[in-house]
């Protein structure tokens, strides 16, 4: 029979990520991370915004957790940010770094609100980046390090790790387009990043697993359905190559099953450096699968000289040209595709277990007479719910939800000028206006379903 509400035990969270919200970036012995330095770098950050004071959540976090708990959030996911507490990447701890993420989890357990800690959200240590960050295998050990110190002090009461947000965007944003910090634009090198995170991922899993007994361990990956643009066999092979690129380069090596041929043949001499026994730790088994899926790619095929995978997206206005609407990221708004995704990598991976670690939308919120009204994201959150439900009743084993995000955040490159938060963050005062989206939030969390729409009249 197919259920219209979530199982009973399904967990429903909130996402934020470290460099995004905390703020305080100089406080009580924090390091720079590759982020301060990039932001901090004329024309990378959209009207030079930096994660200098963010939404000041290192200071509020009582009242962020406060928050949460009214509305009923059951967990939270957060990142923590390592040169805060390890400020050269390795090293000499922090205390006073560690001390904050220890009273945060205390926060939440005294809420009643489950942690789900993630390592590494993107904020490498600068002292690590300058050794060659990701690309420099030592980094690996020294995320080993740095996760033997976290788990060492927060281990007895964090049961759900995650080692890695969105690998993909590390290695592709950050090291091939330079879009991202640190700014690295070589092939070669994005390929040795990607090896190394996954290399480091596999490397933790054991580390963060016996921490407490019963403690489960995942990684978050994006993946993004390649759809082809049309019917041509070049379309379709571009679209494959696509998926295989961004989304199998992960899903595969972590499966037990290496990289996928096709590309390791189109990299040749950029492939990556894979020592021996590399591809066997990496595919280390995982107690869940995070996924964070937000709009699938239209591509159509393109010259290698344009992309190394011989392939280019749609653009927004083609997309919508095609009908679809968009949010203010300028992504296509299509959750059938997420159903689809679901479906897919159960199908083809079986992980033990799936939490939906990020979904949701950036609109251009407007705070009036004391209220946001977004019915763009309410609808695109009823859609993308409907389309996990959908997933469950076909057998996937998805077994929570987390918004993205908790706040409105600093949104990388793009600054403060998207909005992706249920909540809405006034930057001047810092004050924390409840959207309408987070109501609505909160009676999905109550009827662990979606409630009625409303009638028009
Ligand atoms: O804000 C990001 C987050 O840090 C990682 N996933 C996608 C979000 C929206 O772009």
């Amino acid at each position: 029979m197919e259920r219209d509400r979530f199982p009973d035990d399904f967990l429903w969270g909130a996402a934020t990520a470290a460099y995004q919200i905390e703020g305080a970036v100089s406080e009580d012995g924090r390091g720079p991370s590759i982020w301060d330095t990039f932001s901090h770098s004329p024309g990378n950050t959209e009207n030079g915004d930096t994660g200098d004071v963010a939404c000041d959540h290192y200071h509020r976090w009582p009242d962020d957790v406060r928050l949460m708990q009214n509305l009923g959030v059951e967990a939270y996911r957060f990142s923590i940010s390592w040169s805060r507490v390890i400020p050269e990447g390795f090293g000499q701890p922090n205390e006073r770094g560690l001390d904050f993420y220890d009273s945060l989890v205390d926060g939440l357990l005294a809420a009643n609100i489950t942690p789900f800690v993630t390592l590494y959200h993107w904020d490498l240590p600068q002292a690590l980046q300058d050794k060659g960050g990701w690309a420099n295998r030592a980094t690996v050990d020294a995320f080993v390090e740095y996760a033997d110190l976290v788990v060492a002090r927060l281990g007895d009461r964090v049961s759900h790790w995650i080692t890695h947000n969105e690998p993909q965007v590390v290695t592709f944003a950050g090291n091939l387009q330079g879009r991202h910090a640190p700014g690295i634009q070589d092939l070669g090198t994005a390929l040795q990043v990607a090896h190394h995170l996954l290399l480091s991922h596999g490397r933790v899993v054991p580390v963060l697993r016996s921490a407490r007994a019963g403690a489960q361990v995942g990684i978050t990956l994006n993946l993004s359905p390649a759809l082809p643009a049309s019917d041509s066999p070049e379309d379709q092979a571009a679209a494959q190559r696509f998926d295989m690129g961004n989304n199998r380069w992960f899903l595969d090596p972590l499966h037990g099953r290496g990289y996928p041929r096709e590309l390791v043949e189109l990299y040749g001499d950029r492939m990556p450096e894979i020592g021996d026994n590399d591809l066997d730790l990496i595919a280390t088994p995982i107690d869940f699968l995070g996924v964070n899926y937000y709009f699938p790619q239209t591509i159509r095929a393109a010259p290698l000289s344009v992309h190394p995978l011989g392939g280019q997206n749609r653009t927004p206005e083609e997309e919508v040209a095609a009908g679809r609407e968009i949010t203010a990221m300028g992504w296509p708004v299509v959750p059938e595709a997420f159903t689809q995704l679901l479906q897919r990598v159960h199908a083809d991976y079986a992980p033990k277990a799936i939490y939906i670690t990020e979904n949701g939308a950036a609109f251009d919120d407007k705070l009036e007479d004391g209220a946001v009204h977004d019915p763009q994201r309410i609808a695109y959150l009823r859609s993308h719910l409907d389309a996990v439900l959908s997933a469950i009743n076909t057998g996937v084993p998805v077994r929570g939800y987390f918004v993205w995000s908790l706040l409105d955040n600093f949104e990388w490159a793009y600054g403060y000028s998207k909005r992706f938060g249920i909540v809405y963050v006034d930057y001047t005062t810092q004050e924390r206006v409840l959207k309408d989206s987070a109501r609505f939030f909160e009676r999905v969390i109550d009827e662990s379903g979606l409630p009625a729409e409303a009638s028009p009249d």
